[in-house]
């Protein structure tokens, strides 16, 4: 971390350096976190100092495009605005969006517009799936692109229903405005049929996170999280030892209610958080392309046990289904140290005036090498270009484009919204969201729901069960059932 740190300062002030030698310093380009730049190009500057954005070129072709229509097909199982913006309304990112919108419109002569089914389930063969899969049937060309429900669209790549986006003119996904890791871990035999990056917000949204209360820290004589971060001491059993110290039954009735105080307020899906911040999967790509599944592995078995018997203790409090007010009243009332969830709920909390930062969830020991965090299945979009698509070459170049300036607008607004709270501005979180964004984590066992597992070990942790041995002997045979399917899938698509 620290090697790559200063490795992205030098190159920042390599890049920097040559730009004023052309004498062409731009004072509007982006910058990921806002930050001053003069800070970085400062090699010995503290660790803290957020590097500026690599500046890299737009090599797609740019086409005259005739005012024609680009409709985006949105679907999955959360809301959202992705592509949407009218007008500049104040609103950070949505004006992000507009800004990113009407440069791409103007450069392609082209009316972007969108069909948003967001919010209709997508369980793997929901709208997503369905609107695809008649739109390629009927030979429609209506949908240019989609971003599609997770579960959906990687029932769509198996079945053969969207294009290779590595084969697609004009995307280049090493360029990167496109998620690196996505590249690595969710490609078949060099085919990659979706992915994500800076041209939405959703995915950042659904990126597992923890937030801390940095009262509860101060009261309870804590370290700094972001330090711990920093020196690689930010690890499962700190962050247990840390939660153990802040629970107490401050009313005396001898239970632990939403009146008292706790170490972490617990999302069910933390669980599949968990397991995927120790670098844990359910299944892993092979590089010959076929999906294994390895989630009974030792360290996995050990992680998933240990957790959801964590969570029964008293310093954790589980957040039931529909009562997240009464709960978020432990977090925002300074009565909760830590609370596990995604990104999203940043936007909850920063009017509030509770003081608190974001942190990546902790590696499982010291040794790992990266921290890994996850995005949430359920909620997540990915963009993929159907099978029967006309002008792939200039849909391609206009999607490029919009990853483009989403990374010069969108994703810099979206720091801006998520550190900026009422009275402060969180610098030191948007080092955590840069690490967070870098180290993010994909795992299709749990986009192709095998052996139900990403559901399953939620059940458990609702239910208080700790025994993972037994519920996935249960389930193995059906995992490696659907398993099979999807890899001869795979393999018949040939190399
Ligand atoms: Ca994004
Ligand atoms: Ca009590």
């Amino acid at each position: 971390m620290m090697k790559k740190r200063i490795a992205e300062l030098l190159l920042t002030a390599m890049l920097l350096a040559s730009f004023a030698a052309c004498g062409e310093a731009k004072p509007d380009s982006p910058t990921v976190t806002g930050a001053d730049p003069s800070v970085s190009v400062n090699p010995e500057a503290e660790e803290t100092a957020a590097p500026e954005t690599e500046e890299v070129p737009f090599e797609a072709e740019v086409y005259d495009l005739g005012g024609r229509d680009i409709v985006v097909y949105m679907s999955g199982n959360w809301a959202f605005d992705d592509f949407e913006a009218e007008e500049m309304t104040g609103e950070a990112l949505n004006d992000a969006r507009y800004q990113t919108n009407t440069t791409v419109c103007d450069m392609y002569d082209i009316n972007l517009r969108t069909d948003n089914h967001g919010g209709e389930a997508s369980g793997g063969q929901g709208a997503g799936y369905k609107a695809i899969t008649n739109t390629n049937m009927a030979g429609s060309t209506e949908y240019a692109f989609a971003s599609v429900g997770c579960y959906d669209v990687s029932t769509l790549a198996y079945q053969g229903h969207i294009l290779d986006l590595n084969k697609v003119k004009n995307i280049d996904l090493e360029k990167p405005w496109w998620d690196p890791k996505a590249n690595e871990q969710l490609s078949v035999k060099g085919r990659m049929f979706y992915t994500t990056g800076d041209i939405g917000v959703l995915d950042n949204d659904c990126t597992y996170c923890i937030l801390f209360n940095k009262q509860v820290a101060t009261n309870f004589g804590l370290e700094s999280p972001y330090d711990l971060v920093r020196e690689n001491r930010w690890t499962y059993d700190k962050f247990i030892e840390m939660a153990d110290t802040c629970d107490a039954d401050l009313d005396g009735d001898g239970k632990f209610t939403n009146d008292d105080a706790y170490g972490i307020l617990i999302w069910q899906d933390s669980v599949i958080g968990m397991l995927h911040a120790s670098g844990g999967r359910c299944a892993t790509i092979n590089p010959d392309g076929t999906i294994e599944l390895t989630l009974n592995t030792e360290q996995n078995v050990d992680v998933l046990t240990t957790w959801l018997t964590d969570r029964t203790k008293s310093f954790s409090y589980f957040l039931e289904a529909g009562t997240d007010d009464a709960s978020h009243a432990t977090f925002t009332g300074n009565r909760c140290l830590f609370y596990t969830r995604y990104l999203r709920a940043v936007s909850w909390f920063r009017d509030l005036e509770a003081d608190f930062g974001i942190l990546p969830y902790p590696k499982w020991t010291a040794e790992q090498r990266d921290f890994c965090n996850t995005m949430h299945a359920y909620g997540t979009s990915y963009v993929c270009i159907p099978l029967v698509a006309a002008d792939v070459d200039e849909t391609g170049a206009v999607i490029e484009a919009l990853a483009y300036y989403g990374r010069m607008y969108i994703t810099p607004a979206y720091y801006d919204v998520n550190l900026k709270g009422k009275y402060f501005r969180d610098e030191e979180s948007a080092d955590m969201l840069d690490l967070i964004f870098e180290t993010r984590f994909f795992d299709v066992g749990m986009y192709y729901q095998l052996g139900g597992y990403n559901e399953r070990v939620i059940t458990m942790m609702q239910q208080n069960d700790t025994d993972f041995a037994s519920m996935y002997a249960k389930n193995e045979k059906v995992a490696n059932k659907l398993l099979s399917k999807i890899n001869d899938a795979f393999a018949e698509m040939g190399n």
